[in-house]
């Protein structure tokens, strides 16, 4: 068959005599974390980068604000729940690559909207695939689909590798779940180059502020700096395998270049404890806290003080937890050339302290009402 570069929508950029070969990429969920990060690396690489966007009463993009205006870099108007849009956009854009990032992405709010989750998390994943079909991309276009860690839920095994049973435990994770079996059927019923990438946690100075590392960094922050009083945690001896978010979404892009889809999982292969995050976060604001009490009870004491300053509140437990995360990447290692090491756990603890200390600085009385009504609404307090 003779394929036009124009079938192919590539752009060719020529400059003083050399070329090179623009390659287009479209990103779901292009305001989130991951979609900020992996924005900066595709326009560093030289794509044309294009984002879907939801309508917000509120206009500021605050992760991709520093990016608007770039000229390899456009939104358009779309949503997970609406067919007619992916199919809109990805018949105009007609991306090389799809990363498929759109979610619904908190864990303890999937309970309390399992449907919307479903709808997004699940049927919206299959809306992405059919839509590339619709528009005569099966061939050409790879994706990248955001599967997750959630997936092993109640592990069946620790650590989790890319064998490893699946049981999810929440109403995300079966969500999820679907999502990351109409991948692979896509790709083995119509050979489409799509690839699930089975993130473990990752984080940064720009994670949502109720995940809990970031809602960790920001109170340490606070606290330090005599704008709040206490961190109020749930389940504090739940084990996460955290990595940094930048490095996370590099490997989301090798995935897509490997010469076969595939599913990879991507960890650093170490473990630590909520009590721990928090350990190292006040510690790097110049708090050493001491653990005492069990359960419910257990409180975090400044040792230097005496003052409590962390405590247990069972609004933040969750009717399924999953406990006990910890991927093996030898996979993404060995055939991707991944390094899962680049960013360690300290550093990455100190990147977002470090952020969250300059950001609560320049805050002012309105931004602090925001951040407690937050916290307010997460522990269920403000209906
Ligand atoms: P995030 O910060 O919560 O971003 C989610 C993105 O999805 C936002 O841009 C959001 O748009 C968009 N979105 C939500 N509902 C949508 C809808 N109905 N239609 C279109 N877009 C919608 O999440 P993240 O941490 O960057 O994670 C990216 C992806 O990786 C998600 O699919 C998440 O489930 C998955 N994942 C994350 C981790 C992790 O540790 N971060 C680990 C494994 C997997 P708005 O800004 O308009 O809300
Ligand atoms: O919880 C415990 C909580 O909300 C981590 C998402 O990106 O990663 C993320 O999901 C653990 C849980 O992340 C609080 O019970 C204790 O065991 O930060 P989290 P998550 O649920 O692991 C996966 C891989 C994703 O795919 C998701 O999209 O921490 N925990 N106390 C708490 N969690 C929160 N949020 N708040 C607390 O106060």
């Amino acid at each position: 068959m003779h394929t036009t570069l124009e079938a192919l929508n590539f752009s060719i950029i020529i400059q003083q005599d050399t070329y090179t070969i623009m390659k287009t990429a479209l990103i779901t969920g292009i305001t989130g974390q991951d979609g900020s990060f992996l924005s900066e690396l595709l326009i560093e690489k030289g794509y044309d980068v294009h984002g879907t966007i939801r309508r917000s009463s509120v206009d500021y993009r605050e992760r991709i604000a520093h990016l608007e205006g770039h000229p390899r870099f456009h939104l358009h108007y779309a949503d997970l729940g609406d067919s007619m849009s992916l199919v809109r956009v990805i018949g105009k854009v007609r991306p090389d690559e799809i990363y498929n990032l759109a979610a619904q992405s908190h864990v303890q709010v999937s309970f309390d909207s399992p449907e919307f989750t479903a709808n997004i998390d699940a049927t919206g994943v299959l809306r992405v695939l059919e839509a590339v079909r619709l528009c005569g991309l099966a061939d050409t276009c790879h994706i990248y689909q955001a599967s997750t860690s959630e997936l092993y839920g109640k592990v069946e095994e620790v650590p989790q590798n890319e064998n490893t049973p699946f049981h999810p435990y929440s109403p995300y994770a079966v969500a999820k779940l679907y999502g990351h079996w109409i991948v692979k059927e896509y790709r083995e019923a119509y050979g489409m180059f799509c690839c699930s990438g089975i993130l473990f946690n990752h984080e940064s100075e720009r994670r949502g502020e109720t995940f809990v590392t970031r809602k960790i960094t920001l109170a340490a922050a606070r606290i330090a700096q005599g704008k709040q009083e206490k961190l109020y945690l749930g389940n504090l001896s739940s084990l996460r395998d955290w990595g940094y978010a930048k490095d996370y979404v590099e490997c989301m892009w090798l995935m897509l270049q490997n010469d076969k889809p595939d599913d990879f999982v991507i960890a650093t292969g170490e473990q630590h404890s909520v009590r721990e995050f928090c350990y190292h976060a006040f510690k790097h604001v110049g708090i050493e806290l001491e653990f005492i009490g069990d359960g419910a009870d257990e409180k975090g004491v400044d040792k230097a003080t005496g003052k409590i300053l962390v405590e247990v509140s069972p609004d933040f437990y969750r009717p399924t937890d999953v406990v006990n995360l910890w991927g093996d990447p030898s996979k993404a290692r060995k055939q991707l050339g991944w390094n899962p090491q680049k960013t360690t756990f300290e550093q990455l603890i100190k990147i977002m302290v470090d952020a969250d200390m300059a950001k609560v600085a320049v805050e002012k009385a309105g931004e602090r009402v925001r951040t407690n009504l937050a916290e307010f609404l997460e522990r269920g307090i403000v209906k």
